[in-house]
């Protein structure tokens, strides 16, 4: 006993939260001045499209020191910053989470790309170079009110975002759901094979 409501932890539980960091950034073309030659997006969104505000208090952008106030918090969807500017560089990206899962914040970063890797790929101002990540959260031992509350939850679409046509499919979250039913089948072949040796009356030791 004597634990506050609200942070019992559900011990056998780790929740998984799939999720994208990443960059889109258009040339401004020839006539843009040397400083602002860019417009680019960093952003964190949902592999699947779906909102992930219900998860989260705010996302913490933190940019380059020559931008005015580099920490931008956003505390609603979409969870992004639009900028102009003229290099690359190392974004920080922090997730607090929402208040219940009494969790500290989790870092990410992320560098901005706004050239392509072809150095010759001619310049375009309609598509925008894209760098993005897939990242599982992971919330071991959640506590009993996040763990409700995620359990219960009907997903919703993230806000429609005009890069929409320009994001990436992730088959990462697909791959891993592949991977955990494979290595349940591997650990129920072990469970089968340790209980044959058993009834053979052999040794175990291998295993
Ligand atoms: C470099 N590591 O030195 C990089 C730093 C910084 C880019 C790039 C600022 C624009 C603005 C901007 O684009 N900084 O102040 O509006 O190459």
């Amino acid at each position: 006993g004597g634990r506050q409501k609200g942070e019992e932890r559900v011990v056998d539980v780790e929740l998984v939260v799939p999720v994208v960091v990443g960059t889109a950034a258009f040339w401004l073309g020839k006539k843009a001045d040397e400083f602002h030659s860019h417009r680019w997006t960093v952003y964190l969104r949902s592999p699947t499209g779906e909102d992930l505000s219900h998860l989260l208090s705010k996302v913490v952008f933190t940019l380059h020191q020559s931008f005015a106030q580099p920490s931008r918090t956003v505390t609603q969807p979409p969870f992004e910053v639009t900028e102009t500017g003229w290099g690359e560089f190392d974004i920080g990206v922090t997730l607090h989470l929402s208040e219940d899962a009494r969790e500290p914040g989790v870092e990410l970063s992320h560098l901005l790309k706004l050239y392509e890797d072809n150095p010759d790929a001619p310049q375009n101002t309609k598509k925008p170079v894209v760098s993005e990540f897939y990242e599982d959260i992971i919330v071991r031992q959640p506590t009993r009110e996040l763990y409700e509350r995620v359990k219960t939850h009907i997903p919703r679409p993230a806000p429609s975002s005009p890069l929409d046509p320009f994001f990436p499919e992730h088959s990462d979250a697909a791959e891993r759901e592949l991977l955990q039913v494979a290595s349940q089948k591997v650990e129920e072949k072990t469970v089968e094979l340790k209980q044959r040796l058993l009834e053979l009356g052999g040794t175990s030791v291998l295993l």
